[in-house]
């Protein structure tokens, strides 16, 4: 492929929120939290009409997935045992909303490493798990801020979302339709986290990554991607669900009941998907021509440690190392999308020319997204 017909990644950038929420203190709240709703259902739950709060365990956490600690965009409030739900301040419409914040923080170092400026952009991209409103797009306020021309737009494909966008810029830069796209998640899960739940208030955390899409041609960063093939593939599947949308405000239930927040059937997750997950991988390396041993780095999808374990064993026949498949969920644990985003923000600088890796982000839809990648 010459520089002329190729479509790479230039730039990549990973912005961080200050606060850390450490698993300690999630299982004291969530326990503080069952204690008290338990004590104050007593007869209820003796009489056996009302089932008690299960309470958490750090050790559980850890062994179970991996995840140490996680960062929030907002952490006041989310440990008062009577909200347990960040306090985000509501801001003015002529204000920049939350969201678009974060995303233009991460978009700003993407844009910075692929030595490019709001003039060489053509199109804007905010994908993630949710966006904060429907409309405006958030990614056309990202636009503005940023001075950009041209177009955005909002995407939804929760844990794919960043996968998948990046193969949309691809198509588009292929196409011809802009000359370079910028891809942005700002993924701001922690208002959708049901904190009282102790099989998924330790999952999410927040971060915003972002990624800049070009020819070949105009790429003149330090470190270029060519991509060299994208893959997709959905399966629907109930067990990754939230119920929450612009429908629940006519629904006769609690706009905010457990239903309407992030909920799973983790283990069926965990089984269902790894298998699909390697299966993809490797055909993702079979259709650019490569051997899945000529892989130097696997930018995987962060939600588990051992579902990360159990793929690499399967396609390379052991663990792979931390420089094989870097791990982050154990500092930044699930970010729905933006995981593998935030493994290649960390780990690609020291790849030579000419090294092979593969992006894969795996989970809710089901959906598993891929690009395999070469360094230039
Ligand atoms: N403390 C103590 N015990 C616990 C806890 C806890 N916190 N949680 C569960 N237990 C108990 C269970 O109740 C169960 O008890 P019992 O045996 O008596 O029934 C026991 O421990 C074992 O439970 P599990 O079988 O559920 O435990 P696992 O070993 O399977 O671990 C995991 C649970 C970590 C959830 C694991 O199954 C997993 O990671 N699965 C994969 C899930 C996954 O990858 N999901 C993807 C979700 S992300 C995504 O798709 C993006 C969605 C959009 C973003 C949303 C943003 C909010």
């Amino acid at each position: 492929m010459s520089a002329n017909d190729s479509v790479v990644i230039s730039g990549a950038g990973l912005w961080t929120p200050e606060h850390v929420l450490t698993n300690t203190e999630l299982v004291q709240v969530l326990n503080e939290y069952a204690d008290k709703f338990n004590e104050e259902h007593a007869s209820e739950i003796e009489a056996g009409t009302l089932e008690p709060v299960a309470k958490s365990d750090p050790d559980f956490i850890t062994k179970a997935s991996g995840i140490r600690q996680r960062f929030v965009y907002v952490k006041d409030g989310i440990m008062e045992v009577d909200r347990m739900r960040p306090r985000i301040s509501e801001r003015g419409d002529d204000e920049l909303s939350h969201q678009a914040e974060m995303a233009v923080a991460a978009a700003r170092k993407a844009l910075a490493a692929a030595n490019k400026n709001a003039a060489d952009i053509d199109a804007v991209i905010v994908s993630c798990a949710y966006t904060q409103r429907s409309y405006p797009a958030i990614a056309i306020e990202v636009q503005a801020e940023l001075g950009i021309e041209g177009f955005g737009f909002d995407m939804l494909v929760a844990c794919s979302a960043a996968t998948f966008a990046l193969h949309r810029a691809y198509e588009m830069v292929k196409a011809g339709t802009a000359r370079a796209v910028l891809v942005i998640n700002p993924e701001l899960t922690s208002p959708q986290v049901n904190y009282r739940d102790r099989d998924s208030h330790f999952i999410f955390g927040d971060v915003a990554t972002a990624m800049v899409v070009e020819r070949g041609e105009t790429a003149d960063a330090d470190h270029v991607y060519d991509i060299l093939g994208i893959k997709a593939k959905t399966v629907y599947s109930n067990n990754i669900r939230s119920n929450f949308g612009y429908v629940s405000r006519a629904f006769e239930s609690d706009p905010f009941g457990p239903d309407k927040l992030f909920h799973q059937e983790g283990r069926k997750v965990f089984k269902e998907v790894c298998p699909m997950a390697a299966d993809h991988l490797a055909a993702q390396i079979e259709a650019v021509g490569a051997d899945i041993s000529q892989v130097r780095r696997w930018w995987l999808h962060q939600a588990n440690i051992n579902m990360n374990q159990l793929i690499t064993k399967r396609l390379l026949g052991h663990v792979g190392t931390q420089d094989e498949a870097p791990i982050v969920l154990d500092e930044y644990a699930n970010t729905a999308s933006a995981g593998s985003i935030i493994a290649f923000n960390l780990h690609h600088q020291d790849l030579k020319s000419g090294d092979l890796g593969v992006i894969c982000s795996f989970g809710a839809g089901y959906s598993i997204g891929s690009l395999a990648l070469r360094k230039r």
